[in-house]
């Protein structure tokens, strides 16, 4: 025992010697461990940006993580949604920073970008928000929080199919997970004896649904299935509403992408009976939930927190869990104790699989209803721990 404390002891001294004689930034133990946390804090995804850093400031100021006498720091930086700059800023964060861990990626291009320079560094690398399958298989580095479009889109498939709608138009943003989501939706449809009649794309950056709208109205489907990332939803709806789709007696179904909690209660009667799938809605029924749901509201000025909250929020806690495995160390050894994590999120139980690093969780079906006057989407039936059918391995 006294030899330990000795030795820990003369350590310190060295390292006290260190900085004072070369003037390096030898990180000594009682440094903060760092985690870098970029996100679109400006530009078309900021509400994806605001989300994220809300609920991680939550979860900070609900639990002031302390490892090994070490405070933990979250360093937020903005790259306005431009994978260009995640890469740079995460090269930034991981050579001046030192940081254990890089987080956040609102947008896919984001965290392909980033992937190499995880691998590189061994600097694990959490993605809350991004959602398109291949992202875990960029590097052994990824650990993700948020979901993947597979995971949701074969469940509302499943729903049209029971609920006899044969005959379906598919609308998607044109990248990563809109065309996971065109694929596992359009794949489950025909395999229950269903047909898709056209598949129609929007770019991503400044999207004008108005075209595709007029093609849908021409070709008449019983449902037009729609996937647009956080932040596209509202507009959508809008058009949807302006072209008189909503009249036509053509059916919406879409991920809960569309339904954005941060966006819906604005969505007016439009979205009434929207059906969707997703892993998160803010109504959903559960104690945990409605503590969270409180909290963030009452931090925020009363933002209603959506799927990119919880992704963020369950995603601080994964480092958080995984630094106190490790003792406060990075690489391998953070990365073993974020893989296998099992808790109860507000959107309900998840497991960080230890294989695949991804998430394992419940969809739910909802439908968009009335709730003490706000719009909200209201889950009525499950799919229980539901791993991402997009993983070739
Ligand atoms: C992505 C997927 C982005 C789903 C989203 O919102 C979303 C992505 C910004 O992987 O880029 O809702």
């Amino acid at each position: 025992m006294h030899y330990r404390s000795l030795s820990h002891h003369l350590c310190a001294v060295t390292l006290t010697l260190g900085l004072g004689l070369g003037g390096h930034a030898v990180a000594a133990d009682t440094d903060p461990l760092k985690i870098g946390l970029i996100l679109p804090m400006t530009g078309q995804q900021s509400s994806t940006g605001r989300q994220i850093d809300a609920a991680v400031k939550l979860y900070m100021a609900q639990n002031h993580p302390t490892i090994n006498g070490r405070k933990v720091e979250v360093i937020v930086k903005d790259d306005a949604g431009t994978p260009d700059t995640t890469r740079r800023l995460a090269q930034e964060l991981v050579v001046n920073d030192k940081v254990v861990a890089l987080a956040g990626f609102g947008i896919t291009p984001s965290a392909m970008a980033t992937a190499p320079i995880a691998t590189q560094s061994k600097t694990p690398m959490v993605v809350m928000a991004a959602a398109t399958s291949a992202i875990t298989e960029a590097s052994p580095f990824v650990i993700r929080t948020s979901f993947t479009l597979p995971q949701v889109s074969v469940s509302i498939a499943e729903w049209a199919a029971k609920n006899n709608i044969k005959k379906v138009v598919t609308l998607v943003s044109d990248y990563g997970p809109g065309i996971d989501a065109e694929k596992y939706f359009a794949n489950r449809m025909v395999l229950n004896g269903g047909q898709v009649i056209d598949k129609l794309r929007t770019p991503l950056r400044a999207p004008d649904f108005a075209p595709v709208l007029q093609k849908v109205r021409d070709a008449a489907p019983e449902a037009l299935f729609v996937f647009l990332p956080s932040g596209q939803g509202a507009l959508f709806m809008k058009q949807f509403a302006e072209r008189g789709l909503d009249k036509a007696g053509i059916r919406l179904i879409a991920t809960g992408d569309v339904t954005d909690d941060d966006q819906l209660n604005d969505m007016g009667d439009v979205a009434l009976g929207v059906v969707t799938s997703h892993h998160y809605s803010a109504n959903h029924k559960s104690a945990a939930n409605q503590k969270f749901v409180e909290a963030f509201k009452k931090a925020n000025n009363g933002m209603r927190p959506n799927f990119m909250s919880v992704g963020g929020y369950d995603g601080i806690r994964v480092i958080v869990e995984g630094l106190k495995a490790s003792k406060g160390q990075g690489g391998e050894a953070l990365l073993a104790g974020m893989k296998g994590q099992l808790f109860e999120s507000p959107r309900g139980p998840v497991l960080i699989d230890g294989q695949t690093r991804d998430i394992v969780q419940d969809v739910y079906i909802r439908k968009v209803e009335r709730v003490g006057g706000e719009l909200h989407n209201v889950e009525f039936d499950v799919q229980k721990a539901v791993k991402d059918p997009g993983k070739t391995k």
